[in-house]
């Protein structure tokens, strides 16, 4: 090409240091870090030049991009979580038995109006949940403003908290257009909002960086990844969720879902294992990120998946509690029991037999055994 330099061919091609031909082909690409612009270009820049263009070449039949790794000077400008696992738990007070925490989606995703939200989550709080979540589609709808629906939710969770003494998240999910993201979450703050949600493969890795880097946002954020499964599910082509992990770390999300042992959405049992890992293991003096396993989860299932994702975790349930036979408090404390029946290695069905949430919990789903593969 006429128009390149020696400086650029000299210093910014990337470079190919290991192909294992024989293993589908498995390619290690060393790129200069002078070609990134991690300052003002940040994740958006990075995932331009690693995961840009070549998902489209018609040369190549399939590309997934597994990994990546980043050297110190790099991981450095990211601020990376605010909170992590530790300061979750001290918040919480499960510093001490360090069992998984529960949490709830509200369900209906949509359509409830403020009060009829908030009604939903007093009753959550009361059957013992740690975290009552939006759902990922429910932003600033007519139907529920975000602003009149933070100051219900947490005059409940204060309402149940003089009933029961404990701390209740509520992440309220301000995914927005980037322009009004910073506006909508100082609402939520203003209204004693305790934790932030955010959509990032929606709203960008870049937003939730926002979030974190402002003095004025002091509550940790939970990281929905909906839309991965576009990205990630293929197991030819796209995206490896690692690398979401990774971007979503660096960026600053406390709290991430990555997926169940046993539950309703796709999954790759060991794959989930070895990103909760990487979430909850030391990084570069980057705080650690609490996994959260969800999607499908009730009472039944609750053994395999702490037994198989470990106990630094979320387990969420929408469904699993709201679809309870007598309702959301009576749903929240079946899972609460299930957890309780693990931590004590007691077989849920055996305990299901002195708690009776529990018992009517596996009348409508069933028990599942501790490990499915
Ligand atoms: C689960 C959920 C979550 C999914 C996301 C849903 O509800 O609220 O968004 O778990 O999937 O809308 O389906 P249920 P993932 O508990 O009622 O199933 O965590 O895999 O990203
Ligand atoms: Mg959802």
């Amino acid at each position: 090409m006429t128009t390149t330099t020696a400086w650029i061919r000299e210093r910014l091609p990337a470079k190919v240091f290991n192909w294992e031909s024989g293993n589908k082909g498995m390619v290690s690409i060393a790129f200069p870090s002078e070609l990134f612009d991690v300052e003002t270009g940040g994740i958006p820049n990075i995932l331009s030049i690693v995961a840009g263009n070549l998902f489209g070449l018609s040369e190549l039949k399939n590309v997934r991009l597994l990994d990546v790794e980043f050297p110190k000077e790099i991981l450095s400008t990211f601020p990376g979580p605010k909170f992590g696992v530790e300061k979750i738990r001290e918040i919480m007070g499960t510093l001490k038995d360090r069992r998984p925490h529960l949490g709830t989606i509200i369900k209906p995703k949509v359509g409830l109006n403020p009060k009829q939200t908030a009604e939903v989550a007093y009753e959550a709080a009361l059957g013992g949940v740690d975290l009552i979540k939006d759902d990922e589609t429910l932003t600033n709808q007519k139907f529920c403003p975000l602003e009149e629906r933070v100051a219900n939710v947490m005059e409940a969770i204060d309402k149940a908290k003089k009933e029961t003494g404990k701390n209740v998240f509520y992440a309220v999910n301000v995914t927005a257009n980037i322009d009004q993201m910073m506006k909508i979450a100082d609402t939520a703050i203003e209204h004693n909002a305790n934790m932030l949600m955010v959509d990032v493969l929606t709203a960008g890795f870049s937003a939730v960086q926002m979030l974190t880097k402002d003095p004025s946002i002091k509550v940790p954020l939970h990281i929905h990844r909906t839309m991965h499964g576009a990205i990630t599910r293929n197991p030819k082509h796209g995206i490896h969720m690692m690398v979401i992990a990774k971007l979503v770390r660096m960026a600053g999300g406390d709290q991430l879902h990555t997926g169940t042992a046993a539950g309703k959405m796709e999954k790759a049992v060991i794959e989930v294992k070895r990103v909760n890992d990487f979430l909850r293991s030391e990084w570069h003096n980057i705080k650690n990120v609490l996994p959260v396993a969800s999607g499908g989860i009730h009472p039944g299932i609750v053994p395999p998946n702490i037994e198989n994702l470990g106990r630094d975790l979320v387990i969420n349930a929408g469904g699993g509690i709201h679809g309870h036979p007598t309702g959301t408090r009576a749903g929240a404390k079946a899972m609460r029991q299930a957890i309780d029946a693990y931590m004590k290695r007691v077989p849920v069905q055996e305990y299901a037999e002195t708690h009776e949430e529990l018992r009517r919990a596996l009348q409508v789903w069933k028990y599942q055994y501790l490990t499915e593969e």
